[in-house]
């Protein structure tokens, strides 16, 4: 599991039965491939194609980046751990820092860590569902790094991203670009 985080933060469920049912999820998507008996931590991983048809993602524009960026093979298959690490992110209780960490993962769609302009063009596009012209998108985009772009490279680090989120309330009038990148996780 690397040194990934983990953290259960559902308070109302005991951590047996959250993972219990966690793993019937999982059993469910590839019964073929996913055994019943887990104690000796099989190595099975099941294919981005079968979870992002779960009820939870397949209405998430992004929910191939999603799966992806849980993926530790980073191709998009998940192991058992991995499906539990995204349920943990996803989950409305997690803490807003780790969902930054994954936010700012899944909007960096060329895996390069930074978030580059393209990357960004590509997250408001899919955010507002293609409704903003191409100069639209263009001038926010712009206006974006410009603002959030603290070490002047025209791209954001991490460190750029979350002076972005901090920014959010003067963020231009597309400041739903950002409170939307934090709650999309709560309503995934
Ligand atoms: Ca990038
Ligand atoms: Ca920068």
């Amino acid at each position: 599991m690397g040194n990934k985080q983990t953290i259960f933060t559902d308070e109302q469920e005991p951590y047996c039965s959250l993972l219990c049912r966690l793993h019937g999820r999982f059993h469910e998507l590839a019964p073929h491939l996913v055994p019943m008996d887990y104690t000796d931590d099989p190595d099975v991983k099941i294919p981005l194609t079968l979870i992002v048809n779960m009820p939870e993602l397949k209405e998430n524009p992004f929910r191939n980046r999603i799966v992806e960026s849980f993926s530790e093979d980073g191709l998009g298959n998940l192991s058992f751990n991995d499906f539990v690490d995204m349920f943990s992110v996803l989950s409305e209780m997690a803490p807003r820092e780790l969902k930054a960490i994954y936010a700012f993962k899944i909007y960096d769609f060329n895996v390069d860590n930074y978030i580059c302009k393209e990357d960004l063009e590509k997250t408001l596009n899919k955010l507002t569902k293609e409704e903003l012209t191409p100069e639209e998108v263009n001038l926010v985009c712009e206006k974006a790094i410009e603002e959030a772009d603290l070490d002047g490279d025209s791209k954001l680090s991490f460190a750029d991203f979350e002076n972005m989120i901090s920014r959010a309330p003067d963020f231009l009038r597309y400041r739903t670009l950002v409170t939307e990148i934090i709650d999309m996780w709560s309503q995934a």
